[in-house]
Protein backbone atom coordinates (compact mmCIF):
# COMPACT_ATOMS: atom_id res chain seq x y z
CA UNK A 1 0.00 0.00 0.00
CA UNK A 2 1.17 3.48 -0.76
CA UNK A 3 2.29 5.02 2.52
CA UNK A 4 0.82 8.28 3.32
CA UNK A 5 2.47 11.76 2.41
CA UNK A 6 2.85 14.31 5.27
CA UNK A 7 3.42 16.99 2.92
CA UNK A 8 0.15 16.82 0.77
CA UNK A 9 -1.75 19.84 1.54
CA UNK A 10 -4.34 18.76 3.98
CA UNK A 11 -1.42 17.94 6.05
CA UNK A 12 -0.02 21.47 5.66
CA UNK A 13 -3.60 23.06 6.43
CA UNK A 14 -3.40 20.57 9.75
CA UNK A 15 -0.25 22.11 10.70
CA UNK A 16 -1.65 25.66 10.09
CA UNK A 17 0.96 25.75 7.42
CA UNK A 18 -1.18 27.07 4.76
CA UNK A 19 -4.04 29.23 5.40
CA UNK A 20 -8.20 27.95 5.19
CA UNK A 21 -11.31 28.81 5.72
CA UNK A 22 -12.59 26.87 9.15
CA UNK A 23 -16.00 26.02 9.37
CA UNK A 24 -15.78 23.56 12.32
CA UNK A 25 -13.01 22.20 14.21
CA UNK A 26 -12.61 19.49 17.29
CA UNK A 27 -10.28 16.76 18.64
CA UNK A 28 -10.45 14.73 15.57
CA UNK A 29 -11.62 16.57 12.63
CA UNK A 30 -11.41 19.86 10.67
CA UNK A 31 -13.60 21.13 8.50
CA UNK A 32 -12.91 23.84 5.93
CA UNK A 33 -14.25 25.68 2.56
CA UNK A 34 -13.08 24.23 -0.53
CA UNK A 35 -10.71 26.75 -2.32
CA UNK A 36 -12.30 25.44 -5.69
CA UNK A 37 -15.56 25.53 -5.21
CA UNK A 38 -18.19 23.64 -7.54
CA UNK A 39 -21.43 24.53 -5.79
CA UNK A 40 -22.09 27.67 -3.15
CA UNK A 41 -21.03 26.24 0.15
CA UNK A 42 -19.28 23.38 -0.82
CA UNK A 43 -16.91 22.31 1.91
CA UNK A 44 -14.05 19.41 2.57
CA UNK A 45 -13.93 17.67 5.91
CA UNK A 46 -11.06 16.07 7.26
CA UNK A 47 -9.85 13.85 9.99
CA UNK A 48 -6.84 14.96 11.62
CA UNK A 49 -5.45 11.45 11.87
CA UNK A 50 -3.37 10.45 8.40
CA UNK A 51 -5.07 8.30 6.18
CA UNK A 52 -4.91 8.57 2.45
CA UNK A 53 -8.45 7.44 1.30
CA UNK A 54 -10.97 4.50 1.99
CA UNK A 55 -8.79 1.93 1.59
CA UNK A 56 -6.68 2.63 4.51
CA UNK A 57 -8.49 4.44 6.89
CA UNK A 58 -9.29 3.35 10.28
CA UNK A 59 -13.21 2.21 10.37
CA UNK A 60 -13.74 4.03 13.65
CA UNK A 61 -12.52 7.53 12.00
CA UNK A 62 -14.40 6.97 9.30
CA UNK A 63 -17.39 6.63 11.01
CA UNK A 64 -16.46 9.81 13.19
CA UNK A 65 -15.77 11.83 10.18
CA UNK A 66 -19.21 10.49 8.56
CA UNK A 67 -21.08 11.85 11.53
CA UNK A 68 -19.46 15.53 11.79
CA UNK A 69 -20.20 15.31 7.80
CA UNK A 70 -23.65 14.98 8.45
CA UNK A 71 -23.59 17.89 11.33
CA UNK A 72 -21.74 20.53 9.03
CA UNK A 73 -23.83 19.85 5.80
CA UNK A 74 -26.85 20.10 7.62
CA UNK A 75 -25.67 23.63 9.03
CA UNK A 76 -24.27 24.19 5.15
CA UNK A 77 -27.84 23.74 3.87
CA UNK A 78 -29.46 26.24 6.12
CA UNK A 79 -26.39 28.64 6.19
CA UNK A 80 -26.73 28.27 2.03
CA UNK A 81 -30.45 27.97 1.20
CA UNK A 82 -29.81 24.33 -0.08
CA UNK A 83 -33.00 21.72 -0.28
CA UNK A 84 -30.76 18.95 -0.78
CA UNK A 85 -27.10 17.75 -0.82
CA UNK A 86 -24.30 15.88 -2.31
CA UNK A 87 -21.82 14.15 -0.26
CA UNK A 88 -18.71 12.82 -2.60
CA UNK A 89 -15.59 11.14 -1.41
CA UNK A 90 -12.82 10.29 -3.88
CA UNK A 91 -10.28 7.53 -3.12
CA UNK A 92 -7.37 7.01 -5.63
CA UNK A 93 -6.34 8.73 -8.98
CA UNK A 94 -8.73 7.07 -10.90
CA UNK A 95 -11.79 7.48 -8.33
CA UNK A 96 -11.02 11.42 -8.90
CA UNK A 97 -8.81 12.00 -5.94
CA UNK A 98 -6.28 14.71 -6.09
CA UNK A 99 -5.29 15.46 -2.96
CA UNK A 100 -4.51 11.81 -0.63
CA UNK A 101 -5.61 13.14 2.79
CA UNK A 102 -9.20 11.82 3.10
CA UNK A 103 -11.57 13.78 3.00
CA UNK A 104 -16.00 13.95 2.53
CA UNK A 105 -16.79 16.98 -0.11
CA UNK A 106 -19.85 18.29 1.16
CA UNK A 107 -22.01 19.99 -1.07
CA UNK A 108 -25.32 22.04 -0.49
CA UNK A 109 -27.52 21.55 -3.39
CA UNK A 110 -30.65 23.41 -4.61
CA UNK A 111 -32.92 22.73 -7.49
CA UNK A 112 -31.95 24.27 -10.80
CA UNK A 113 -28.63 24.55 -9.92
CA UNK A 114 -25.76 22.03 -11.38
CA UNK A 115 -22.59 21.84 -10.08
CA UNK A 116 -20.15 24.42 -11.56
CA UNK A 117 -17.31 22.29 -13.94
P1 LIG B 1 -10.23 15.58 -4.50
O1 LIG B 1 -10.26 15.59 -6.00
O2 LIG B 1 -11.38 14.81 -3.96
O3 LIG B 1 -8.88 15.14 -3.97
O4 LIG B 1 -10.48 17.09 -4.08
C1 LIG B 1 -9.50 17.94 -3.58
C2 LIG B 1 -10.17 19.25 -3.30
O5 LIG B 1 -9.27 20.03 -2.52
C3 LIG B 1 -10.50 20.11 -4.52
O6 LIG B 1 -11.92 20.33 -4.56
C4 LIG B 1 -9.79 21.42 -4.30
C5 LIG B 1 -9.43 21.39 -2.84
N1 LIG B 1 -8.18 22.04 -2.52
C6 LIG B 1 -6.97 21.84 -3.09
N2 LIG B 1 -6.03 22.61 -2.54
C7 LIG B 1 -6.65 23.31 -1.56
C8 LIG B 1 -6.20 24.28 -0.61
O7 LIG B 1 -5.03 24.65 -0.53
N3 LIG B 1 -7.14 24.79 0.22
C9 LIG B 1 -8.46 24.40 0.18
N4 LIG B 1 -9.30 24.97 1.05
N5 LIG B 1 -8.91 23.48 -0.69
C10 LIG B 1 -8.02 22.95 -1.55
Amino acid sequence: MTAYDPNNIFAKILRGEIPNHTVHEDERTLAFMDIMPVVDGHCLVIPKKPARNIFDVDPGELGYLAQVAQKVSIAACTAFGADGHTLRLHSGESGGQEVFHIHFHLLPMKTGVPLRP
